[in-house]
Protein backbone atom coordinates (compact mmCIF):
# COMPACT_ATOMS: atom_id res chain seq x y z
CA UNK A 1 0.00 0.00 0.00
CA UNK A 2 1.14 3.16 -0.99
CA UNK A 3 0.30 6.81 0.12
CA UNK A 4 0.52 9.28 -3.06
CA UNK A 5 -0.50 13.13 -3.31
CA UNK A 6 -1.89 14.25 -6.43
CA UNK A 7 -3.14 18.09 -7.70
CA UNK A 8 -6.21 18.77 -9.24
CA UNK A 9 -6.71 21.29 -11.80
CA UNK A 10 -9.53 22.82 -13.87
CA UNK A 11 -10.62 25.80 -15.68
CA UNK A 12 -12.96 24.39 -18.08
CA UNK A 13 -16.67 24.34 -17.53
CA UNK A 14 -18.66 21.21 -19.21
CA UNK A 15 -22.06 19.95 -19.83
CA UNK A 16 -23.32 17.12 -18.78
CA UNK A 17 -27.09 15.68 -18.92
CA UNK A 18 -27.89 19.55 -20.46
CA UNK A 19 -26.23 20.72 -16.72
CA UNK A 20 -23.05 22.82 -16.56
CA UNK A 21 -20.61 20.92 -14.26
CA UNK A 22 -17.96 24.04 -12.91
CA UNK A 23 -14.64 23.63 -12.25
CA UNK A 24 -15.16 22.67 -8.32
CA UNK A 25 -17.55 20.28 -9.77
CA UNK A 26 -14.99 19.00 -12.26
CA UNK A 27 -12.49 17.95 -9.47
CA UNK A 28 -15.49 16.88 -6.94
CA UNK A 29 -16.37 14.27 -9.79
CA UNK A 30 -12.69 13.19 -9.96
CA UNK A 31 -12.33 12.74 -6.23
CA UNK A 32 -15.41 10.89 -6.49
CA UNK A 33 -14.83 8.32 -9.10
CA UNK A 34 -11.53 7.74 -7.51
CA UNK A 35 -13.18 6.96 -4.70
CA UNK A 36 -15.09 4.22 -6.35
CA UNK A 37 -11.70 2.29 -7.30
CA UNK A 38 -10.95 -0.81 -5.94
CA UNK A 39 -7.48 -0.29 -5.36
CA UNK A 40 -7.38 3.44 -4.80
CA UNK A 41 -8.76 5.19 -0.90
CA UNK A 42 -9.10 8.96 -0.46
CA UNK A 43 -7.71 9.59 2.47
CA UNK A 44 -7.80 13.74 2.73
CA UNK A 45 -9.07 16.38 0.26
CA UNK A 46 -7.42 19.90 0.70
CA UNK A 47 -9.80 22.90 0.53
CA UNK A 48 -9.96 24.63 -3.24
CA UNK A 49 -8.30 27.65 -4.64
CA UNK A 50 -9.12 30.17 -7.11
CA UNK A 51 -5.89 30.40 -8.80
CA UNK A 52 -5.04 33.02 -11.96
CA UNK A 53 -3.92 30.99 -14.85
CA UNK A 54 -0.05 30.56 -15.62
CA UNK A 55 0.52 29.95 -19.65
CA UNK A 56 -0.22 30.82 -22.75
CA UNK A 57 -3.27 33.00 -23.86
CA UNK A 58 -5.95 34.47 -21.88
CA UNK A 59 -7.38 31.63 -19.54
CA UNK A 60 -10.21 31.63 -17.09
CA UNK A 61 -8.79 31.06 -13.70
CA UNK A 62 -8.14 27.87 -12.66
CA UNK A 63 -9.51 26.21 -9.36
CA UNK A 64 -7.02 24.25 -7.74
CA UNK A 65 -6.50 21.55 -5.43
CA UNK A 66 -5.10 18.34 -3.75
CA UNK A 67 -5.74 14.75 -2.15
CA UNK A 68 -3.90 12.30 -0.56
CA UNK A 69 -4.28 9.09 -1.74
CA UNK A 70 -3.32 5.15 -0.31
CA UNK A 71 -3.39 3.06 -3.30
CA UNK A 72 -2.29 -0.88 -4.55
CA UNK A 73 -1.87 0.28 -8.12
CA UNK A 74 1.66 1.29 -9.46
CA UNK A 75 2.56 4.88 -10.37
CA UNK A 76 1.95 4.01 -13.68
CA UNK A 77 -1.61 2.03 -13.49
CA UNK A 78 -2.11 5.06 -11.17
CA UNK A 79 -1.00 7.80 -14.35
CA UNK A 80 -3.41 4.94 -16.19
CA UNK A 81 -6.28 5.88 -14.10
CA UNK A 82 -5.85 9.17 -13.71
CA UNK A 83 -5.61 10.40 -17.20
CA UNK A 84 -8.38 7.82 -18.02
CA UNK A 85 -10.76 10.42 -15.57
CA UNK A 86 -9.38 13.44 -16.99
CA UNK A 87 -10.85 11.59 -20.89
CA UNK A 88 -14.28 10.65 -18.94
CA UNK A 89 -14.46 14.41 -17.74
CA UNK A 90 -14.48 15.61 -21.10
CA UNK A 91 -10.50 16.65 -21.35
CA UNK A 92 -9.56 17.50 -25.05
CA UNK A 93 -5.71 17.70 -25.72
CA UNK A 94 -4.86 20.64 -28.07
CA UNK A 95 -2.41 23.23 -27.52
CA UNK A 96 -0.32 22.67 -24.78
CA UNK A 97 -0.75 24.05 -21.23
CA UNK A 98 -4.00 24.77 -22.86
CA UNK A 99 -7.11 25.37 -20.81
CA UNK A 100 -8.88 22.29 -19.21
CA UNK A 101 -11.59 20.90 -17.91
CA UNK A 102 -9.49 18.36 -15.55
CA UNK A 103 -6.27 18.26 -14.99
CA UNK A 104 -4.72 15.10 -12.52
CA UNK A 105 -1.05 15.29 -11.53
CA UNK A 106 0.59 12.84 -9.50
CA UNK A 107 2.73 14.98 -7.47
CA UNK A 108 4.72 12.25 -4.92
CA UNK A 109 4.58 8.85 -4.53
CA UNK A 110 5.76 7.82 -1.68
CA UNK A 111 9.51 9.17 -1.26
CA UNK A 112 9.78 7.34 -5.01
CA UNK A 113 12.19 9.56 -7.25
CA UNK A 114 11.37 8.19 -10.88
CA UNK A 115 12.16 9.81 -14.18
CA UNK A 116 10.62 8.31 -17.56
CA UNK A 117 9.36 9.36 -20.92
CA UNK A 118 5.97 9.19 -19.20
CA UNK A 119 6.51 10.02 -15.53
CA UNK A 120 8.46 12.22 -13.27
CA UNK A 121 8.20 12.06 -9.68
CA UNK A 122 8.50 14.19 -7.65
CA UNK A 123 6.41 16.12 -9.63
CA UNK A 124 9.28 18.47 -11.52
CA UNK A 125 7.84 22.03 -11.17
CA UNK A 126 5.66 21.18 -7.74
CA UNK A 127 8.22 22.82 -5.66
CA UNK A 128 7.65 26.40 -7.69
CA UNK A 129 4.33 26.67 -7.99
CA UNK A 130 2.07 28.29 -5.42
CA UNK A 131 -1.06 26.77 -7.06
CA UNK A 132 0.05 23.20 -6.30
CA UNK A 133 1.85 24.32 -2.98
CA UNK A 134 -0.82 26.01 -1.01
CA UNK A 135 -3.50 22.94 -1.44
CA UNK A 136 -0.91 20.64 -0.31
CA UNK A 137 0.43 22.62 2.46
CA UNK A 138 -3.17 22.70 3.96
CA UNK A 139 -3.29 18.96 3.77
CA UNK A 140 0.48 18.24 4.85
CA UNK A 141 2.01 20.95 5.82
CA UNK A 142 5.03 18.78 7.33
CA UNK A 143 5.48 16.76 4.36
CA UNK A 144 8.97 17.10 2.83
CA UNK A 145 10.23 15.82 -0.62
CA UNK A 146 12.98 12.66 -1.52
CA UNK A 147 15.14 15.78 -1.44
CA UNK A 148 14.52 17.06 2.50
CA UNK A 149 12.98 20.17 0.88
CA UNK A 150 9.70 20.93 3.26
CA UNK A 151 7.17 22.23 1.64
CA UNK A 152 5.82 24.59 3.66
CA UNK A 153 9.11 26.35 2.96
CA UNK A 154 9.00 25.96 -0.53
CA UNK A 155 5.62 27.75 -0.60
CA UNK A 156 6.99 30.65 1.50
CA UNK A 157 8.82 31.14 -1.54
CA UNK A 158 6.42 31.04 -4.18
CA UNK A 159 4.17 33.88 -5.72
CA UNK A 160 0.74 33.70 -4.10
CA UNK A 161 -0.41 36.44 -5.83
CA UNK A 162 -3.90 35.98 -7.28
CA UNK A 163 -4.51 33.05 -5.35
CA UNK A 164 -7.85 32.97 -2.94
CA UNK A 165 -8.65 30.00 -1.22
CA UNK A 166 -12.66 28.75 -1.92
CA UNK A 167 -15.39 28.42 1.19
CA UNK A 168 -16.77 25.37 1.79
C1 LIG B 1 4.75 28.50 -16.13
C2 LIG B 1 3.65 26.94 -17.66
C3 LIG B 1 2.74 25.91 -17.86
C4 LIG B 1 3.11 26.94 -15.32
C5 LIG B 1 3.83 27.47 -16.38
C6 LIG B 1 2.03 25.38 -16.84
C7 LIG B 1 -2.33 25.19 -14.25
C8 LIG B 1 2.22 25.90 -15.57
C9 LIG B 1 -2.01 26.51 -14.65
C10 LIG B 1 -3.02 25.01 -13.00
C11 LIG B 1 -2.98 27.40 -12.76
C12 LIG B 1 -1.30 25.11 -16.13
C13 LIG B 1 1.12 24.19 -17.02
N1 LIG B 1 5.50 29.37 -15.91
N2 LIG B 1 -2.34 27.61 -13.92
N3 LIG B 1 -1.37 26.42 -15.81
N4 LIG B 1 -3.32 26.16 -12.31
N5 LIG B 1 -1.88 24.33 -15.18
N6 LIG B 1 -3.32 28.45 -12.01
O1 LIG B 1 -3.34 23.90 -12.58
F1 LIG B 1 1.52 25.41 -14.59
S1 LIG B 1 -0.54 24.59 -17.59
CA1 LIG C 1 -0.85 20.16 -13.96
CA1 LIG D 1 -1.20 16.93 -16.17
Amino acid sequence: MALAYIGLGSNLSEKVDGQIQDSRAQLNQALETLSLHPQVGVVNVSPFYQTPAIGPGNQPDYVNGAALLETELTPLALLDLLQSIENQQGRVRTIRWGARTLDLDILLFGLLVHQTERLILPHPRMHERGFVLAPLVDIAPHLCLPTGENISELLANCSMQGIVKLLG
